[in-house]
C-alpha cells in the first residue's frame, strides 16, 4: 500500500495552513492508501444512499448502516438523502463483498467518480468506517462534491479504545453516547467504562442492590453521584454496538472498592461498613481476600455484567492494590480470573496483573510512563512474550486527564504535562522494550475524572488529543508524521466546532 495522504505535505509552500490540504490529504486517521483522481461526485437533491443487495440479516444490517450514515450526512448537507435497497444507479452505494478478504474485518474501499461513491467492505463494520471517511470528504456544511479518487484502508491495530471513568464523577448515558459518536467518527472501536471505584458504584446489580443505591449516591467533591440501571446500560451498549464500538466494562478490584465496602459490611474483613468517600486518594481499600463471601460477591457481580455485555472482555482492574499484600493479591486475581472465564469472557486487567499470574489469554493494559521502574516494564514484556496481548495506555502519552501544560485548569500532572504533540508523536509498535508490535493489541486513551465533572471539561481534555489516539491505532506506521498530522488535525477544527465540541486550541497546532 502506498500512502499519498500523509507524506510530503510539509514541503509545500504554505503547507502550514490547513486550507492548503486537499480533502484526501485531510483524512484523519490517515488511510493506508488514498489516490485522488478523476471527476468527482456532486451531492445534490437527487442523491440517494443505496443499501446494497445482500439479503437476510446481513442485508438488514447494511441497511441500518446506510440509515445511520444518511442521518449523519443530512444535517451538514441539508439534503434529504433517502435510503433505498439495491446498488444499481447513481449515488452512494454500500456493498458487502465477502471476497474483499484483503480488507480484513474492519477495512474498506471507497471509490468516488462522476456517477457516485461506492463503499465496499467485507463486513458492516467496514462499511461503517467507510461512511465516516465519506463524511470527511464532504464539506462541513452545505452540499458539495466528493472529489474523484480511491481510498483503500484497514486498521493497524484491532483495539482502538477510549476509557471513561464514571466512578469519580458520574455521567449520564446521554453524555456517554455523545462521546461514542465523537469517537466512532474517527474509527475508535472500543469504549472501556470504569464503572466502580472508591467514590462510587455506577451499575445496578440485582443481587446486591445497595451497591448502586447507596454506593452510587456520591462522588468526588460530595456531589450527588448516580448510577445506571441495567436498562440504561443495555441501551448504551446497544448504541455503541450500532456504531461498531465494543463496550468493555470494568469492575476494579481488589483495590478501589470503598464504595462497595460502604454498601455492604460483609465485604470487609472486620465486618464493619466503611464511610462513603469523596476525596481523591488511591490505594487505601481492599476486598477481604480470605473471606469466601468475597468470591460469591464477585461471581454475582461479574455474572450479571457478563450477561449484560455482548463484548468479549471483562476488565477486572487490579491496579494500585496498595492495601492488599502481594501474595493475597496474586491469590485473589487467580480466582477473579477464573470467575471471568466461567462467565465466558476474556480477562482484561491493568498491567499489575503481570506481577501475579495472568491466566491464559488474559490481556494486559499498560499504564506506565517514562519513569516507570525497568523491572515493572520487564514484567509486562515477559508476559507479552508468554503470549499475553498488550494494550498501551502510557500515562504520559495517552492519559487524557493529564494537563496539556501549566495553563490547563482541569486535570492532574502526576505523569507530567501531555501536550498534543507528546500524545501523538510515538510509535506503539516499538514503545515498550521487549514488546513486539505483534503483541500489541492496540492503544487506549483513559479519561480519569477526579477533576472533571462538566461536559465541557471532559471534551476539552479529550479533544484534540483523542484524535491522535485514533490515528495511532488506525494508520500505518509509515503515515505517522507530526508535521503532516498537525495540519490534518487543524483541518478538523471546523468539524469539531460544528459538533459543538469545545476543544483545546493547543498552541502546537496551526489552527489558522
Ligand atoms: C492512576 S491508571 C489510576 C487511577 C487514577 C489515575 C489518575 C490506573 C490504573 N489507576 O486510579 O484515577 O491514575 O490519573
Amino acid at each position: 500500500v502506498s500512502c499519498t495522504a500523509a507524506h510530503g505535505d510539509d514541503a509545500r509552500p504554505g503547507g502550514d495552513r490547513p486550507a492548503a490540504l486537499t480533502p484526501y490529504e485531510r483524512l484523519l486517521p490517515a488511510p493506508a492508501s488514498a489516490r485522488p483522481g478523476g471527476p468527482g461526485y456532486p451531492f445534490g437533491a437527487g442523491t440517494v444512499i443505496r443499501a446494497g443487495r445482500a439479503g437476510g440479516a446481513a442485508g438488514a444490517e447494511v441497511r441500518r448502516v446506510g440509515e445511520l450514515l444518511a442521518g449523519q450526512l443530512r444535517g451538514p448537507s441539508g439534503l434529504p438523502l433517502p435510503v433505498v435497497d439495491g446498488e444499481a444507479g447513481d449515488g452512494v452505494r454500500l456493498r458487502l463483498d465477502g471476497r474483499a478478504a484483503g480488507l480484513g474485518p474492519e477495512g474498506y474501499r471507497l471509490e468516488a467518480s462522476a456517477s457516485g461513491v461506492t463503499l465496499t467492505a467485507r463486513t458492516p463494520a467496514g462499511l461503517f468506517h467507510a461512511g465516516q471517511t465519506l463524511r470527511q470528504l464532504l464539506p462541513v456544511s452545505g452540499p458539495g462534491t466528493v472529489p474523484g479518487g480511491t481510498v483503500t484502508d484497514a486498521p493497524r491495530f484491532a483495539y482502538r479504545g477510549a476509557m471513561l471513568d464514571v466512578a469519580r464523577h458520574f455521567f449520564g448515558i446521554d453524555q456517554v453516547k455523545r462521546y461514542v459518536d465523537q469517537l466512532a467518527q474517527y474509527k475508535v472501536n472500543t469504549l472501556h467504562l470504569h464503572l466502580t471505584d472508591d467514590q462510587g458504584w455506577r451499575i445496578a446489580v440485582d443481587g446486591w442492590p445497595r451497591l448502586a443505591e447507596y454506593g452510587g449516591a456520591g462522588e468526588v467533591g460530595g456531589g450527588p453521584g448516580g448510577y445506571w440501571t441495567k436498562d440504561e446500560y443495555r441501551e448504551l451498549v446497544a448504541y455503541a454496538r450500532e456504531r461498531y464500538v465494543e463496550v468493555v466494562p470494568e469492575i476494579d478490584m481488589p483495590g478501589h472498592v470503598n464504595a462497595a465496602q460502604a454498601s455492604y459490611a460483609e465485604l470487609n474483613c472486620d465486618g464493619k461498613a466503611r464511610e462513603r468517600y469523596t476525596g481523591t486518594k488511591v490505594g487505601f481499600s481492599s476486598l477481604c481476600v480470605g473471606k469466601e463471601r468475597t468470591y460469591e460477591f464477585i461471581d454475582d457481580v461479574l455474572g450479571e455484567l457478563a450477561e449484560l455485555t455482548p463484548g468479549r472482555y471483562l476488565h477486572i482492574g487490579g491496579d494500585e492494590a496498595h492495601s492488599t499484600p502481594a501474595a493475597d493479591y496474586a491469590a485473589f486475581m487467580d480466582r477473579a480470573q477464573q470467575v471471568v472465564a466461567r462467565h465466558g469472557k476474556t480477562v482484561l486487567a491493568w498491567h499489575q496483573l503481570a506481577t501475579a499470574r495472568p491466566a491464559a489469554g488474559a490481556v494486559l493494559q499498560y499504564w506506565g510512563h517514562d519513569k516507570t521502574p525497568a523491572a515493572e516494564k520487564a514484567a509486562v514484556a515477559a508476559a507479552a512474550r508468554a503470549g499475553h496481548p498488550v494494550i498501551l495506555s502510557p500515562a504520559d502519552r495517552l492519559y487524557l486527564d493529564m494537563k496539556y501544560d501549566t495553563a490547563t485548569k482541569p486535570g492532574l500532572a502526576w505523569a507530567g504535562y501531555v501536550p498534543v504533540r507528546r500524545a501523538y508523536d510515538w510509535n506503539p509498535g516499538a514503545y515498550l522494550e521487549g514488546v513486539a508490535e505483534s503483541a500489541v493489541l492496540g492503544v487506549e486513551a483513559p479519561l480519569w475524572t477526579e477533576t472533571i465533572s462538566a461536559r465541557a471539561d471532559l471534551e476539552y481534555m479529550a479533544f484534540p488529543r483523542v484524535l491522535g489516539l485514533a490515528e495511532l491505532g488506525w494508520s500505518p506506521a509509515g503515515a505517522l508524521d507530526w508535521t503532516a498530522y498537525r495540519q490534518r488535525l487543524a483541518a478538523q477544527a471546523p468539524r469539531l466546532t460544528a459538533q459543538g465540541i469545545a476543544f483545546h486550541r493547543a498552541p502546537d497546532v496551526p489552527w489558522g
